[in-house]
């Protein structure tokens, strides 16, 4: 990758910059939790966006997509957002520094990714940090602190990408630390890092291929539905209720309202359950957690599909210890937590099983827990 950008780069702007890279991210336990307050439990993997930097003293971005083979040129005032929504996510991020009175500066870049695109493993969330980090270094003596970088990546989404999404995928891609899961207390903000090197168990995404958009789906409206209950309850996030509370209005909200929050309130817990758990060694219970936010995800949030629940269905047949569908959800993948000996036999069956029900074998991603969001030094 690193070659193919120094080659792009010089083509284009002549000379090189500096390389910057933020991976993606996958999510042990704890989906839509983050918008509600409560806990989440990611890690950074080893997929990658990766960019090429020099401020080319001009007031003008210059930014070329090598994936997309798209070249984009914006300024940098609110009325010069460019059209290709890639370069959006650019613009934001170079906004939201303004906005905080940070300074940035024309540049140009080259930059590529191997963060699969659409499989809820947070490409955009990577490509936020990598600039958000790059602009920081460059113009910014990195006086800007991790967190408010994570954030400037949450606020490109809601401002500039329609989707109102929570802090954890920014949250990773930043703050991610090799061998390590992040338990975030989305309310505090407080974080713990957790060794994770399950001994005698292999985590693997398999991914479904079934392209989500988050933008275009749903996903704002799961929000608005824990919203809405949450202001119903007179709190100001789902982190304070209990299923006491809510059974109590019932019959005052929706039933598709009343899932929304069910399933809400149940997956906090279940956080921090799979946390001690872990610390514990218990990998039977982590497994446990896990299918049944898989459970919860599909029949009361609904951001399930077929091809998910086909996928976590293989998983329990073949005796694999954990399974759920990951992210935001209406497709991408699911996180598998499989013991050593059974991790060939269920990679075939899952490959042959769905190949013969929809025609394309699914995607195999090993999990490997990497650093976040740093300047390339050529590991
Ligand atoms: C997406 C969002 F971007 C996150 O903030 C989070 O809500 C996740 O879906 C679901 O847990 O990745």
């Amino acid at each position: 990758m690193k070659e193919k950008i120094n080659k792009a780069f010089n083509e284009r702007f002549s000379g090189a910059g500096t390389l910057y890279v933020a991976p993606g991210r996958f999510n042990l336990i704890g989906e839509h939790t983050d918008y509600n307050g409560g806990f989440v439990f990611p890690g950074a993997i080893d997929k990658l966006m990766m960019a090429e930097i020099r401020p080319n003293g001009t007031d003008k971005v210059r930014a070329y997509s090598f994936d997309l083979d798209d070249y984009a040129e914006f300024g940098l005032n609110e009325a010069d957002a460019p059209t290709q929504s890639w370069a959006r996510y650019i613009f934001g991020v170079c906004r939201e520094v303004l906005k905080r009175g940070g300074k940035v500066e024309g540049f140009d870049t080259a930059f590529a990714g191997n963060v699969p695109l659409g499989a809820g493993l947070s490409s955009s969330a990577a490509l936020e940090s990598c600039f958000a980090n790059a602009i920081n270094d460059i113009f910014n003596d990195n006086s800007i602190d991790k967190f408010e970088l994570a954030r400037i990546g949450q606020s490109t989404e809601h401002n500039y990408c329609g989707v109102n999404c929570g802090i954890m995928d920014q949250f990773a891609s930043v703050f991610g630390k090799k061998d390590h899961l992040m338990r975030l207390d989305c309310r505090s903000m407080e974080f713990e890092y957790f060794p994770f090197k399950p001994e005698g168990y292999k985590l693997v995404l398999v991914d479904s291929v079934v392209k989500h958009e988050l933008a275009d789906s749903p996903y704002n409206k799961r929000r608005a539905s824990c919203e809405r209950v949450a202001k119903r309850l007179g709190i100001e996030t789902l982190r304070d209720a209990t299923m006491e509370m809510l059974d109590a209005i019932k019959t005052d909200i929706t039933a598709e309202d009343y899932f929304r929050a069910k399933f809400v309130i149940e997956e906090k817990e279940r956080v921090l359950a799979v946390c001690d758990a872990l610390v514990a060694g218990d990998y039977d219970t982590v497994g446990r957690c896990m299918y049944e936010t898989h459970h919860g995800l599909s029949k009361d949030y609904e951001v399930s599909c077929e091809e998910l629940d086909y996928l976590n269905d293989i998983a329990k047949e073949c005796g694999v210890t954990g399974s759920r569908i990951m992210g935001g959800g209406f497709g991408g993948c699911t996180v598998n937590l499989v013991k050593d000996e059974l991790y060939e036999p269920f990679i075939a069956t899952v490959k042959e099983k769905f190949k013969a029900r929809y025609g394309h074998e699914p995607k195999i991603y090993p999990v490997v827990v990497s650093d976040g969001a740093r300047i390339y030094e050529n590991q």
